[in-house]
């Protein structure tokens, strides 16, 4: 177990049960979480020690891994056992309001992405699909040249940036939103930020190319930081957890670690659990299920659920034809509602219309108070 409230940076976070427990709200806290907000805590009581396990008591019901209890009776835990103390501050964090839910729309201007290869190969008609996301509600732009769809191969520097710099050199002199750069290397970030883009995005979390997170940090300029196992290559072969939700947080917590020893400043972070980058379907509909535990990070949660193949295998798995990219707008709006409910915050998606209009609904009713 490491141990996260001695980190200098994150330890105020106190993620010190992670992976054995999280916290999620039942109900949301107005505010910082109220004495008498309830909490839902998830506990692994078959990796607790006796004492922890009896410090619970009738509360915890094991056959779930449930503890259903009141943010005072938590402050009550905490004042009887120190390991406690993360949960009543990942309670804050995961019952404070979600922050208004931004839309980042995708420009892929590949020949091969799975979503929509092809379509905005052209520069022009790139700039002209990024226009017209932003004439639809997008708060900012995500252009990326190299596919990272299972079994890609990674394209040579010089073609990633003859795809994407007149792009983002486009969109950045003819409209006033961010743009950001999807890439994993260091060169190509370089001259997408000195043509007017403001934020990395890196699928790798500066894995692959670790120049990058000096990169970024001597732009200024904003970074996600995403969760992969392994590479777009070899990432869907039999990928294994023995805790998904805890891995991916020990990984991302390592990487921001990494980016901000490299100079990025904390305030310009962002997290990303990656999904179907690297994961089953069973993985993929955790990380979805438990993503408030990625808010105890303390930094804004991106989540890109658009169009992915796991809505197909869904459909598979309830005996329905698989459908095709373009034809998944459903069960996109589906996860990103549950995914905005569950803490994202920054929305990565190709329909931006229909994603704006869901994410609107969803925070109207999230946020209203009777
Ligand atoms: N997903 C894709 C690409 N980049 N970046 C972040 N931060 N999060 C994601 O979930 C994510 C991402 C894959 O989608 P797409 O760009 O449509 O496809 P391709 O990689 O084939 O170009």
């Amino acid at each position: 177990m490491s141990d996260w409230a001695q980190d200098p940076i994150f330890g105020d976070v106190a993620l010190r049960w992670s992976p054995r427990a999280f916290v999620a709200p039942s109900h949301r806290a107005r505010g910082a979480a109220a004495d008498d907000a309830r909490a839902l805590v998830f506990v692994r009581a078959d990796r607790m020690s006796e004492s922890e396990r009896a410090l619970l008591g009738d509360e915890l019901d094991p056959r779930f891994g449930v503890l259903d209890v009141r943010v005072a009776r938590l402050r009550a835990l905490l004042a009887q056992h120190s390991a406690i103390a993360c949960l009543v501050e990942s309670v804050e964090r995961a019952a404070a309001p979600v922050a208004a839910p931004r839309i980042l729309g995708v420009v892929n201007a590949t020949p091969d992405s799975f979503s929509d290869g092809g379509e905005h190969h052209d520069p022009e008609r790139a700039i002209e699909h990024g226009l017209r996301l932003v004439a639809d509600g997008a708060d900012m732009l995500d252009v990326g040249g190299e596919s990272t769809r299972p079994g890609s191969e990674p394209v040579e520097e010089r073609e990633e940036l003859r795809r994407v710099l007149p792009v983002v050199r486009g969109l950045a002199e003819r409209t006033r939103i961010p743009i950001s750069v999807d890439t994993t290397k260091s060169a190509v970030a370089r001259e997408c930020l000195a043509a007017g883009a403001t934020l990395v995005n890196d699928v790798s979390a500066g894995r692959f190319d670790p120049a990058i997170l000096a990169v970024t940090a001597r732009a200024g300029a904003g970074y996600v930081a995403m969760h992969m196992l392994g590479t777009p290559r070899d990432m869907q072969v039999e990928p294994r957890y023995a805790d998904v939700v805890g891995e991916v947080l020990e990984f991302l917590r390592a990487r921001c670690r990494a980016a901000l020893d490299a100079g990025i400043e904390r305030s310009k972070l962002w997290i990303d659990p990656g999904i179907g980058f690297g994961k089953t379907l069973e993985h993929n509909l955790e990380l979805l299920r438990r993503l408030a535990a990625l808010r105890s990070l303390g930094l804004p949660v991106l989540l890109g659920v658009s169009r992915k193949s796991f809505i197909a295998t869904i459909e598979e798995r309830a005996e329905l034809p698989r459908s095709a990219a373009a034809e998944r707008l459903g069960g996109s709006l589906a996860a990103l509602v549950l995914g905005l409910q569950n803490g994202a915050e920054i929305l990565r998606v190709h329909d931006v219309r229909e994603s704006k209009q869901a994410a609107l609904v969803a925070r109207a009713v999230l946020a209203h108070r009777d």
